[in-house]
């Protein structure tokens, strides 16, 4: 089926394109440690599509400890520093199920499309998986002040992508990320549970089931 080509797909990263999850969990899971704060892989689902800086705040609140800000700062970056080291081992057979043709079969097809990412990491992280490029636009962490539910990430992608929102399909695994997508006035295709993923357009359990297609159902 061809599709027609005023539109435009945007993705989110983590549990999108790469499971950088598991990796952010590890360095979290660290920190918490050192706080003594029990954190698990279920709080772990919490911080998916949080920013850095609100997900530790959502680690403080689960420990009940306060911390001030230069404490905060020096964590952050300790954070950082050991997720960094986590990823740079990361290729391309990381990338989810099915994304690598995706995003192919796209470009092939002359269907732009861009990144809308909460991650501050997003562009080192792309260029890892050696994708970078086929990219028209990347919005990431280090772009916007506002995080998702708020659309601001989306409203820049498609604003760079030349498209209206109406015109923007959004791929998310996160409810916030849904949630930015239709404050954003555009299509949300989720992938995960349909309970955590209400208001998007479509939900998909897996990667694995979207297609080139799948952007024609909307
Ligand atoms: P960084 P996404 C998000 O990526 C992750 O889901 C979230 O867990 C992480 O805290 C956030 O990026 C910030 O990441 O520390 O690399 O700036 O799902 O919006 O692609
Ligand atoms: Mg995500």
């Amino acid at each position: 089926m061809i599709m027609t080509n005023h539109k435009a797909i945007i993705f989110d990263l983590d549990g999108v394109i790469v499971d950088t999850a598991k990796y952010h969990f590890i360095a979290w899971q660290e920190i918490a440690r050192q706080l003594g704060i029990n954190f698990t892989k279920m709080d772990n689902e919490l911080l998916k599509g949080v920013s850095r800086v609100q997900s530790l705040e959502i680690i403080l609140e689960l420990g009940q400890k306060s911390l001030n800000q230069s404490e905060k700062d020096a964590i952050l970056e300790a954070k950082n520093t050991h997720y960094l080291e986590l990823i740079s081992q990361m290729n391309k057979d990381e990338m989810l199920p099915g994304i690598k043709e995706l995003l192919w079969d796209l470009k092939q097809s002359n269907i732009p499309f861009a990144l809308g990412s909460a991650s501050k990491n997003a562009r080192r992280i792309l260029e890892a998986l050696n994708i970078a490029d086929w990219f028209t636009a990347i919005v990431d962490g280090n772009d916007v002040s506002k995080a998702k539910p708020d659309p601001e990430v989306f409203l820049t992608a498609a604003k760079r992508l030349g498209k209206q929102p109406e015109h923007c399909i959004v791929v998310e695994d996160a409810q916030a990320g849904i949630l930015a997508a239709k404050n954003a006035g555009m299509k949300a295709i989720g992938i995960g549970q349909p309970e955590n993923l209400q208001q998007a357009d479509m939900v998909l359990p897996d990667t694995k089931y979207l297609t080139i297609n799948t952007f024609n159902e909307l």
